[in-house]
This record gives structure tokens, sequence and C-alpha cells, in this order.
């Protein structure tokens, strides 16, 4: 007889075992999905409500820690969904029944749908950044003019980028300001340029503004990089439903001008949990203004209102991010909290965006937005190539 621990995920190493048993492949996934372990968080409990939890959920072995008015509940994902079953609920559990089945995340999504078609992210996604901007953070604005601009998006493309992303307005503390206009001007000539000479590459335009994004959608764009998670122009919402695009909502708090800043870092329960409960506030927003889940990818938001630590604490718990049910994307390129935790400046820290990358596509990342993906690319490479099978 052998005893061998299985590491890593349960749900992947219960399915490589599976498929080693000669299980057949979508078997062997559904069933290994049933062991999957999940946690979940849930807050301003009433006191029948956290009584009858804890009965159910010890009668169906799941691990439940409670306080006064919360409760930890964790387990299989076959247990779980014993318990998100509204209609067998005993009357406090209703409820909770019911925002626990929304809660379970759906098998990891693999296909985004934007304005130019569907893009499949079953093989990690690096989206290269094109600022267009004299003051972005990280690529100084070198970017002068439009043949400069494509010559960089080639450059990104040859270096592994899929996707691009267009901004015309930075949002480093302190940066001044742009008139739509000229925001505008910036990004509409190099994306009209770049949909042309780049035909097979898919653009985003990175903007907070429904008039830049529907210009840019006009000028060939299919996706809607919005930084403010749809809170800052009330006609954004609206624009990317009616015209299709694919839509990134990241976590950010605050205006543009204080958005990237630690302003707002206060997360009373917690970073990881506070920023799951604000992007899927941002979901119900997209939801509301009429896009369809397919459309969305979530960002956490790195160093947007976050102090280095706590995007240290959201990378370590991008996992979690999945049971929002969307494809997920980070940015960690060259930010800060990458130089707090090397000790390098801005220009050499692609080595840490790459690893931090790889890392994240362990945990489920899908989209990866770097300013020069080539060490990204093979990082990257590596971990695709040795994912569970
Ligand atoms: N970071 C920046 C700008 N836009 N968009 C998304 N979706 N995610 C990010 O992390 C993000 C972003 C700031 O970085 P830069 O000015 O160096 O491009």
């Amino acid at each position: 007889m052998i005893v061998a621990p299985l590491g890593g995920r349960p749900e992947d190493t219960v399915r490589v075992a599976l498929l080693s048993h000669g299980w057949e492949g979508d078997l062997a996934r559904t069933t290994a999905d049933s062991v999957e372990m999940l946690a979940f968080h849930l807050t301003r409990l009433e006191a029948a409500t956290l009584e009858a939890l804890v009965t159910s959920g010890s009668r169906l072995g799941l691990d439940v820690i409670t306080g006064d008015d919360w409760a930890l509940l964790a387990g299989p994902r076959a247990r779980l969904s014993a318990l998100a079953r509204p209609w067998t609920s005993p009357a406090p559990l209703v409820e909770l029944a019911t925002l626990l089945g929304h809660a379970l995340p759906a098998e990891d999504p693999s296909l985004w749908q934007t304005a130019r078609g569907p893009i499949v992210l079953d093989r990690p996604a690096i989206v290269g950044i094109v600022n267009v901007t004299p003051d972005s953070f990280s690529d100084g604005g070198r970017l002068a003019s439009v043949d400069d601009a494509v010559r960089h998006a080639e450059r990104l493309v040859a270096d592994g980028a899929t996707i691009l992303d267009v901004g015309g307005e930075s949002t480093r503390p302190g940066a001044v300001r742009v008139p739509p206009d000229t925001e505008r001007g910036r990004v509409i000539p190099v994306i009209e340029a770049l949909t042309r000479r780049l035909p097979g590459i898919p653009v985003s335009v990175d903007t907070v503004k429904a008039a830049i994004a529907g210009a840019a959608l006009d000028a060939g764009a299919a996706i809607v990089n919005d930084v403010s998670g749809l809170r800052l122009d009330p006609a954004m919402g609206e624009l990317v439903a009616a015209r299709g695009a694919g839509l990134i909502l990241m976590h950010s708090r605050g205006s543009v001008d204080d958005m990237a800043s630690e302003a707002h870092a206060e997360y009373p329960s917690g970073v990881l949990a506070d920023v799951i409960a604000e992007l899927a506030m941002m979901m119900g927003r997209a939801r509301t203004a009429g896009i369809q889940s397919e459309r969305l990818v979530i960002d956490p938001g790195l160093g947007f209102g976050k102090t280095a630590e706590q995007s240290v604490e959201l990378l370590r718990g991008v996992a979690a991010l999945r049971v929002l049910g969307r494809p997920i994307m980070v940015g960690p390129s060259r930010k800060r909290f990458l130089g707090a935790l090397t000790g390098r400046p801005l220009d050499e820290r692609d080595a840490a965006t790459a690893t931090a990358s790889a890392l994240a596509w362990e945990a489920g990342a899908r989209l990866f937005r770097v300013h020069a993906p080539a060490h990204t690319r093979d990082a990257l490479a590596i971990a695709y190539a040795i994912r569970p099978r």
C-alpha cells in the first residue's frame, strides 16, 4: 500500500489523479471541482442566522468560525453547495443560502466578449501598455507622436502582448488633469493607427470618460478599461452596454486625482474582503446598465488606494476574486509595492513584474497588464507549461 499526499489545489491534484486512472476529462473535472476548497467571510449576521449556520454547517461537515455578528465559513465546494439551497433551508438561513449561491464561483470563465469578438482566456493574455501621456507612472511619456506609439506597440506585440491598452490620462497623484479634448487628441489617432496596422490585436482604451470611450470604440477599440469601475462617469455603463464593448472593471476609490495615492486606503474588513465587496458592487452597476456579464473582466487595482502592504495582501489573496465568476486581470507592472519588495527603482522592476504575474496566473489571474512584456511572457510560458492538467 502507498499513501501519497496530494499537494497544491485539491481540485487540480484530484483531477490529475483521476485522469491518471483513465477517467474521461470532463467527468474528472466535474468530480474534482466538487472537492475545491472555498472560504467565505460573512458579516452583519443576525443572531438567529448565526445559530442556524453553526447547526447546519457542522451537520454538513463545514468549518464555521463565528464572532458577534460574523462568521467564516469554509469547506469543499460540494458541501457548500448543499448549504446554498434556499428551498430546503430553515427560515433564518434562506437569505444566506441565496447569497451563498450567488457567491459560489462558477467554473473559471474562459471567454471574454468584446466589441470585436470574443477573446479566449484559456492561456495567459498579456495586455501591453501604450501610455500616450507626458507624465505616466512608469514609461515617462516617451511616446511623443503617433508613429512612436505605433512602433512601441509593435514592440509590445513582438514581445508577447496579445491585447494593447491605450491611455491618455495619467492617474499619477499630482499629475496635471487633461481636458477631454486633449485626452481625445492623444488616444484616438493612436487607436486608429493601431487597429489599422495590427488588425489582429484587440485594443482597449484606458479612460474613465464615456465620451472618450465612445470615440475610441468608433476608432476601432474593442474594450474599455475603466479604472474607476463605472464610478466616475454615469454615462459609461450605458455606453459600454449599447456598444457591446468588453469592460475592465478595476477597483479604485476616490477621484482621478487621488485614486492612485493612499488617500482612501482604509479597509475595515481587510483589503481583500472589501475589494471583493466593492468589485461586486461595480459588477452590479454594470448589470443595471445592461452590460452582459460575459463582457466583464475584473481587476483588483494594485496600487490604487492601497499601501504597498495592501497590494501585496491582494496579490496573496487574488484567488479569492474567483468568487466573482469573471476573468481576473492584474496590473503589477513596475508598481511601487514591487519596489518595496525588491528595493529596485522603476526601470528595474520587469523581472519582479514577471514573477508577480506568473504567481498570479497560478492563483487564477488570466490577464496581465505590463509595460515591457518580454520577461513576463517567458515567466507566463513556464507557468502555463507546468499548469495542472
Ligand atoms: N494601472 C494603471 C493604469 N491603468 N488599468 C488596470 N485595469 N489595471 C491597473 O493596474 C492599471 C490600469 C497605472 O499604471 P501606469 O500608469 O504605470 O500604466
